[in-house]
């Protein structure tokens, strides 16, 4: 479930299984206090962690430990559920219309949600689509993106590296040769590897690259301005053309201003087979704010003093 969703539901959670996660999202960005390492969480439901490092275990500690493959631990639940008890109709209702209050109230983060609406709509189902930590990165963090089937969606989780999506995006379309691969990065971001570019031409890999040119660290800019009081330092960067930069690599390259814009040439991008850059221009500081919907201390329309 995406987390916007997620978090409308988590106030009345009993159990909360997690795989292979480090819980961040419901521990670091939506309890009221930070979550401590090396400590079982306070409050909140019981915690039963699925995780194939016993490590993991230490770090933070769940009511129940489950040191397993997570395929097969997850196939054992499974099993016992599928006995034990008679699906939850008013939950599953429940579900669904947390998804559907989520995705609405996410559709103001624009014009990032714009953009990814078209991406999902010209990718098709087995694409694989890799953001680099951006603002159209976040925008995918919350739910922005429907991934709809698995092995077809790949970012960089917990660590949130600048210069690891561009990269990585090229590994996946080598691996995947007959499945399109979309990488999606910022212009700071991308050009802590854009020299890839010649490798990407060399190698002839048909990875279609959009860089969201807006020349600003933008979330970086963002804190200096709330803040800081708009003394900004280093957030305002130069950029260069990015077109005319990846065809002097021998890439392909693109420029559009509008999501209405990119879908043509996405379309165009995807069934070349060759690498295309596609350079997305906006303006400085002009995209909306994910944050609300990251750090969720309440539930969507409820203030702290209904709490
Ligand atoms: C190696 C590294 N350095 C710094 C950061 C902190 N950081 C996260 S997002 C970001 C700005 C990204 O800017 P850009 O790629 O242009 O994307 P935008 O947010 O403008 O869409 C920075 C500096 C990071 N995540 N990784």
């Amino acid at each position: 479930m995406p987390p916007v969703a997620a978090r409308q539901l988590w106030d009345e959670v009993d159990l909360l299984i997690g795989i292979g996660s480090r819980l961040e999202m419901p521990y670091l960005n939506w309890a009221n206090k930070f979550m401590q390492y090396e400590q079982k969480p306070s409050g909140g439901p019981k915690l039963l962690r699925i995780d194939i490092d016993p490590a993991q275990m230490d770090i933070f500690q769940p009511d129940q430990a489950v040191v397993a493959d997570s395929a097969q631990a997850c196939r054992l639940i499974l099993e016992q559920l599928e006995t034990a008890a008679e699906p939850d109709h008013k939950r599953l209702d429940d579900i669904a219309t947390a998804k559907a209050v989520a995705w609405q109230a996410i559709q103001k983060v624009q014009p990032q949600l714009s953009y990814l609406n078209v991406i999902r709509q010209v990718l098709p189902r087995d694409g694989i689509y890799v953001p680099e930590v951006s603002q159209m990165g976040f925008a995918t963090w919350i739910g922005g993106f429907p991934v709809l089937q698995p092995r077809s969606f790949i970012e960089g989780g917990y660590q949130g590296n600048l210069g690891y999506g561009f990269a990585t995006a090229l590994g996946a379309k080598v691996a995947n040769p007959d499945r399109p691969v979309v990488s999606v990065c910022g212009d700071g971001g991308f050009m802590f590897g854009a020299q890839e570019l010649i490798t990407a031409a060399e190698h002839n890999i048909a990875l279609v690259t959009l860089v969201f040119n807006n020349s600003t660290y933008t979330n970086v800019r963002r804190d200096q301005l709330l803040g800081y009081g708009g003394r900004f330092s280093g957030s305002e960067i130069t950029s260069p053309d990015f077109v005319r930069m990846a065809e002097s690599c021998g890439v392909e390259a693109w420029r559009v201003d509008s999501p209405a814009a990119l879908k043509p040439v996405l379309e165009k991008a995807l069934a070349a087979d060759r690498p295309v850059l596609i350079e997305v221009m906006s303006e400085r500081g002009s995209e909306a704010s994910p944050w609300e919907f990251i750090h969720m201390h309440q539930r969507l329309g409820h203030s702290a003093a209904q709490q």
